[in-house]
């Protein structure tokens, strides 16, 4: 199957007033990044996007086939975000390859998973492993993940502890939140602020390789180099 990448357009649903981006002081630095949605099936992906875009819960989706722009100041910093809430449902058997391409294409990822199905938390572990694994193999950024529960209004129907939301988060080294997209827009806030963080972090940090071993290594290369030179 071919990867189709959606048409990028800025958010189509209408803001309400408050939700209105910030406007960034000059001297705000920008960013962009790519961000995809992902999860199983009917979890919240578009309930939870379409919370942060527009900060209202519209209860059916339909197709949102798109990629969203829409831009965040975070410490100092405007992000803007160009998301692609993915849904497997819509592109039905979806090969690896897709899949990879979907990977390579995002800067950033948010796994949701709801608190009421088992199974769509059970699928995030080696889906954290194989984003790791495709992402790492072409650059030396960390890369930045967080981990969402949804539906955290339906206590009644909670079958994964908020423990163990978190204690896969610590495990797989991603940001965590449970959130509720049905109750609040503050919650989707929290994760896209939570990862426009970890993008600065990943941005900032030092690459692998340039921490004290990198050190030493560049100067034991420099120390062969004046030893070869004067001979
Ligand atoms: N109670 C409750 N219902 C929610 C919440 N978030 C989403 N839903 C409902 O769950 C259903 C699925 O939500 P979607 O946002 O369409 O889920 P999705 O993951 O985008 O689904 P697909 O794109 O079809 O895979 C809808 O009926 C939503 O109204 C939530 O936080 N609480
Ligand atoms: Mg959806």
């Amino acid at each position: 199957m071919v990867l189709r990448i959606p048409l990028r357009r800025s958010a189509s649903f209408t803001p309400d007033p408050q939700s209105l981006v910030e406007v960034p002081s000059p001297a705000m630095q920008r960013m962009e990044a790519n961000v995809l949605v992902l999860g199983a099936d009917r979890v919240g992906k578009s309930a939870l996007t379409v919370r942060f875009l527009t900060r209202r819960f519209i209860g059916e989706y339909g197709d949102t086939k798109s990629i969203y722009s829409h831009s965040l100041a975070v410490e100092g910093r405007e992000i803007l975000f160009h998301i692609w809430d993915f849904s497997y449902s819509q592109d039905g058997a979806d090969e690896s390859s897709a899949e990879e391409k979907r990977v390579q294409w995002a800067d950033g990822f948010i796994l949701v998973y709801s608190i009421c199905d088992r199974a769509s938390f059970n699928i995030l572990h080696p889906k954290v492993q194989f984003i790791k694994a495709a992402k790492e193999a072409t650059s030396q950024e960390k890369v930045p993940i967080v981990i969402v529960g949804n539906k955290r209004d339906l206590h009644h129907q909670r079958v994964v502890s908020s423990e163990e939301g978190r204690l896969l988060a610590l495990s797989v080294d991603c940001g965590f939140y449970e959130v509720s997209a049905a109750e609040a827009y503050h919650g989707s806030l929290m994760v896209f602020q939570g990862l426009a963080e970890r993008f600065c972090e990943a941005k900032l940090a030092p690459k692998r390789g340039t921490g004290i071993r990198g050190i030493v290594k560049s100067m034991s290369a420099v120390f062969a180099r004046k030893r070869t030179d004067s001979l």
